[in-house]
């Protein structure tokens, strides 16, 4: 799989996500399924099911605590039409594909095992028209087994946890474990598809962009599979469909002359600017493959003090996001991507980070439309445990990072990859294990720079020395010092004086912030009010005021709205460091960052004349 899958003369594109019916099984070894075999009959003649919306979570959608808190397999089905020209036409290739589903997933097509994938935020697929062929034809079962169990080898790592004091649990009580602050919401989060391309078909498109002067270099490679010799014809057009340049074979460099390169938001009067490049691969035999993708031509280089995009220097005044929202949960949904596009424009915000795994496709293709910059997160979070650091995870973490890669590399609103957050970086086997990570996303990708988020002492940190620029995380007068405020500012400066003066790197302050429950005030500010989270807030920008002359290249805020986590002492409902509510109302804070995120726009000269202020 590669990119986003896209119709075209030669692809058709059909969406069987909606209604599906589902079954947790709660068997206690969570194993009926398999054992019954459920994938083999219509799930109906195996017990009772319900309706369940796909893409959604499944644990918000029911009034069921049980499925709520559901830990193991869960069985989504549904029936579908396939054309019957797809299945008569030999030469067609037939591909079901899954946005992504949490965490692992076995596939099943009319009872014919078809794909297995471990991951929950990044797509899987299988070629299925060889199972349509042999079993019923046009009509096509597909069942998916779902199971969000977590262990010290995924990503993120988690425990289960069986509580044996038979005085205070009944007998095979569990619970799952885990370090991170979010929900573990589970199920199909993203649009299932089938989707045609002829047997030799373009695999994988790779595209890197620089300039010099107003020439713009596109260079590609095209993987196409099916066939030993294709003819590869590529041209590039620009918006209003004038061929800009074009050329032959698997791999070349197109030449732009007067180039329109792809700025950022609120950089450049004509930001995000796409070219659109066509693929045409025609196989011996005469069929023809075509795919379209978006290109913006940009570049991004770090020195030890700045981040530039096309040379210019680059501040991230931006956000920290989750994929969440009631009801569907981390499922994909158009209006809540829209709204929250439209929500970072306003506020001026040019920039955020995948917190903290790989957001949707569509997202992305948003963000690249709009010159939203983005720090692509991978879902290493919560690796705390010494035994998240072995082989086995290493090994699961690099194939992670491959697959990102692979889908994610050819957005210009990408500019670099984050391997973690906050792992235990002071831990000896963390030396080893970030090398390795940050080494092989460099060979994945030579074009973006590479990080990981620490909330690590600066000194023992053991990844810090492999990383392009230095993210830090830090809660001060929230975690450390509850309530004293006027301790931000030395405590800050000492941080980022600590961090750039043993690396001599870059700084963005990837996480800061405060509770803040909506509606609750106070003079003076006491914590959980809004006028605690803006004093906090205003305490830290006057820091970054000062340092951003120097090399704190970047500020995002946690988190742009409230979010569901695990139940616990320390969170009311989900956590509150939102300067947005759940729904999306502003707090006191948006409107403090939306009238500093335009200033620094001003300051710095780059807002173009349509929002500059009369
Ligand atoms: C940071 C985590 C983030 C949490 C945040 C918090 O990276 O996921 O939600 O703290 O505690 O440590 O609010």
């Amino acid at each position: 799989y590669f990119n986003s899958i896209r119709q075209s003369p030669s692809r058709e594109v059909k969406d069987v996500s909606g209604l599906w019916r589902f079954r947790a099984d709660l068997s206690p070894e969570r194993n009926r399924g398999f054992e019954q075999q459920w994938y083999r009959s219509p799930l109906a003649q195996t017990g009772p099911v319900i309706d369940m919306p796909v893409p959604s979570s499944y644990n918000d959608i029911t009034q069921d605590a049980k499925i709520r808190d559901f830990i193991g397999w869960v069985w989504y089905e549904k029936d579908v039409w396939v054309p019957a020209r797809w299945i008569q036409d030999r030469g067609t290739r037939i591909v079901l594909r899954v946005g992504s589903a949490h965490y692992y997933s076995v596939l099943w097509v009319n009872g014919v095992k078809a794909a297995e994938h471990e991951g929950g935020h990044l797509p899987f697929e299988a070629d299925i028209g060889g199972v349509l062929r042999q079993t019923s034809g046009n009509q096509c079962r597909i069942t998916i087994a779902v199971n969000n169990t977590l262990t010290l080898e995924t990503l993120p790592p988690g425990t289960i946890q069986y509580m044996t004091d038979r005085s205070r649990y009944p007998a095979g009580y569990f619970v799952q474990n885990t370090n991170f602050d979010f929900f573990n919401y589970a199920g199909i989060h993203r649009p299932v598809l089938l989707y045609t391309t002829p047997t030799a078909h373009i695999d994988d498109i790779t595209v890197e962009t620089t300039f010099s002067d107003n020439i713009g270099l596109v260079s590609f490679n095209v993987s196409v599979l099916g066939s030993s010799k294709p003819a590869v014809k590529v041209t590039l057009s620009a918006h209003d469909g004038r061929c800009v340049a074009s050329a032959d074979g698997i791999r070349g460099v197109l030449k732009v002359t007067d180039v329109n390169l792809w700025w950022p938001y609120l950089m450049h009067e004509n930001p995000a600017y796409l070219y659109s490049m066509e693929v045409q691969a025609t196989a011996e035999d005469g069929q023809t493959d075509v795919y379209t993708l978006p290109v913006g031509i940009r570049t991004v280089k770090v020195t030890s003090t700045q981040f530039l995009i096309n040379n210019k220097p680059f501040y991230f005044h931006g956000v920290n996001k989750h994929e969440d929202a009631d009801i569907r949960g981390k499922g994909f949904d158009w209006p809540l991507v829209v709204k929250d596009f439209n929500l970072m424009k306003w506020m001026g915000v040019n920039s955020f980070r995948t917190s903290h795994y790989p957001y949707a496709e569509e997202i992305l293709q948003t963000a690249d439309r709009h010159g939203i910059v983005i720090i692509d997160e991978c879902p290493g979070v919560g690796i705390k445990d010494i035994r998240s650091f072995g082989n086995v995870s290493l090994a699961h973490h690099l194939t992670v990072m491959e697959e990102l890669v692979r889908r994610d590399k050819n957005h210009p609103s990408v500019v670099m990859w984050s391997v973690a957050n906050e792992p235990a970086s002071e831990m000896p086997p963390a030396g080893f294990y970030f090398k390795e990570l940050v080494s092989h996303t460099k060979s994945l990708d030579s074009s973006r720079p590479v990080t990981y988020i620490t909330d690590s002492n600066y000194a023992r940190d053991q990844g810090a020395p492999y990383v392009d620029v230095i993210c830090v995380n830090s809660y001060l007068s929230w975690y450390h010092d509850p309530g004293h405020t006027e301790l931000i500012s030395l405590q800050l400066n000492t941080q980022f004086d600590d961090w750039f003066g043993k690396y001599q790197k870059p700084i963005i302050q990837s996480e800061y912030g405060a509770d803040a429950v909506s509606g609750l005030h106070s003079d003076p500010p006491m914590m959980f009010t809004e006028e605690y989270q803006t004093t906090v807030l205003q305490n830290y920008h006057n820091v970054f005021d000062q340092k951003r002359k120097e090399f704190v290249i970047g500020e995002l805020i946690w988190n742009f709205a409230d979010f569901m986590t695990a139940q616990t002492i320390t969170r009311v409902v989900g956590n509150k460091k939102g300067i947005l509510t759940r729904q999306r109302q502003p707090k006191a804070g948006a409107f403090l960052l939306r009238e500093r995120y335009w200033r620094i726009a001003n300051e710095t000269g780059a807002l173009p004349a349509w929002a500059r202020s009369p």
